[in-house]
């Protein structure tokens, strides 16, 4: 009997008003529909234990030191990280809505009064070194200005204009060194895609197909470890 081959593990990442949910649950129908056995896995996942900590912050239910609640997001990924595992090398495709560069690009974007940046880049990304390696990231960009069109941010902890634009930036900061740590190692295995998403629907949607349908025509390496 053949072995079972390892499913491509997808992350999508986008900004407020990107339509990222919309879009994560349209590619789930059409892998589904395509014969693909698929699971579909949103970070923060807010019904663990962990993850209700994690819902009431964000709906500022409760307060919570920067670092705490960084570490807690960090956690929430680590309690799921083996499920992904195994089902990944079950064959199954995952998508993780949001993943460890969400996690980066928030944290790092909280400032002080002052404006000077609370928590550093290497000191978010440390919790999550050694997470699976996701094949491909597709990042659903979208300007503050197409977002306000789309009627603003929510209400929710981090849906406010300074703060989503200190994010886009984290996000383009986040790419270019994954990119740059790609190049210099032997194995190119993550491929990270900026989507215009303030595109219609349909041509998002087209558009991330493009991308994900080639993932299925060659064979997965064994997976890998975020920067490791
Ligand atoms: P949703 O709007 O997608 O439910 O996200 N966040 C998310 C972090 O600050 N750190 C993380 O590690 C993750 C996964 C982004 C809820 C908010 O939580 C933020 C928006």
């Amino acid at each position: 009997m053949a072995a079972t081959q390892r499913a491509p593990f997808i992350v999508i990442e986008g900004l407020d008003r990107s339509g990222k949910t919309t879009q994560t649950s349209n590619l789930l129908v059409r892998l589904q529909k395509d014969g693909k056995d698929v699971q579909l896995i949103k970070f923060p996942d807010r019904t663990t234990p962990i993850g209700q900590m994690i819902d009431s912050y964000l709906r500022s239910a409760s307060e919570l030191d920067d670092r705490a609640i960084h570490l807690l997001f960090s956690a929430n990924r680590w309690e799921l990280a083996s499920t992904i595992e195994k089902l990944l090398n079950s064959g199954t495709t995952v998508i993780c809505d949001r993943y460890a560069f969400s996690g980066i690009a928030f944290s790092a974007s909280k400032v002080d009064a002052s404006g000077h940046r609370l928590l550093s880049y290497e000191w978010c990304k440390s919790p999550d070194i050694g997470l699976p390696k996701p094949d491909i990231v597709l990042f659903l960009d979208i300007t503050p200005e197409k977002a306000r069109e789309r009627g603003g941010y929510g209400e929710e902890r981090y849906e406010k204009e300074e703060m989503q634009r200190r994010v886009r930036t984290n996000f383009e900061g986040i790419r270019k060194e994954m990119m740059e740590l790609e190049s210099k190692s032997q194995d190119h295995t993550l491929v990270w895609e900026v989507i215009d998403a303030g595109r219609s629907l349909e041509e998002v949607e087209q558009d991330i197909w493009s991308h994900i349908e080639p993932l299925y025509r060659s064979q997965c390496p064994s997976l890998g470890r975020l920067w490791k």
